[in-house]
């Protein structure tokens, strides 16, 4: 968002990424929240993805979100190289629907945790609502923007189940 200092950090493996990673960027666009957003690669890019974590923090960056597919090794990299948290989104590849992606995110060493979501599209979303939280904990403002978001998410599904009931008497 143009204008304001981030404080999430947005990175992902390739453009190939982006239709998912989009749903992120909407997720905290839609609570306000300031965020950068590059394409950087663990594997093709190494060195400017290690420069990108060595200097989030000092950039005012809070929280990180690293989404890469296949031999998804971009979060991890990047938790490597800061103590921000990192949360991470396996990208969907051919191999079993991103199996590889999600493994390769989630089998972290002890002592570098990647924050791991679900593939697809709920986990862009809810990499946004995760890094909400982390900043609502510090941010009364977002607190509260997220106890609004939790009820209209109730409210929905009272909605359905009413549709339903109606269409089954
Ligand atoms: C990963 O490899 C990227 O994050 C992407 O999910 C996957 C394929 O990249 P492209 O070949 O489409 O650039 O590094």
């Amino acid at each position: 968002m143009a204008g304001k200092k981030p404080l999430v950090g947005i990175v992902m493996g390739s453009d190939s990424d982006w239709p998912v990673v989009k749903e992120t960027a909407v997720g905290l666009k839609d609570f306000g929240v300031e965020f950068e957003v590059r394409i950087l690669s663990a594997h093709r890019t190494p060195d400017e993805a290690g420069k990108w974590a060595k200097t989030a923090e000092r950039r005012g960056l809070r929280v990180l979100i690293a989404a890469a597919g296949k031999a998804a090794h971009l979060a991890g990299v990047i938790a490597a190289h800061t103590t921000l948290p990192v949360i991470g989104i396996p990208m969907e590849s051919s191999l079993a629907g991103g199996l590889d992606s999600l493994l390769s995110m989630t089998q972290m060493p002890g002592g570098i945790p990647v924050l791991t979501m679900s593939t697809g599209k709920s986990g862009a979303q809810n990499a946004a609502i995760a890094a909400v939280q982390i900043l609502a904990l510090a941010d009364e403002r977002l607190a509260a923007k997220l106890k609004t978001f939790k009820k209209t998410l109730a409210g929905k599904v009272r909605q359905r189940d009413r549709r339903l009931q109606k269409e089954i008497s």
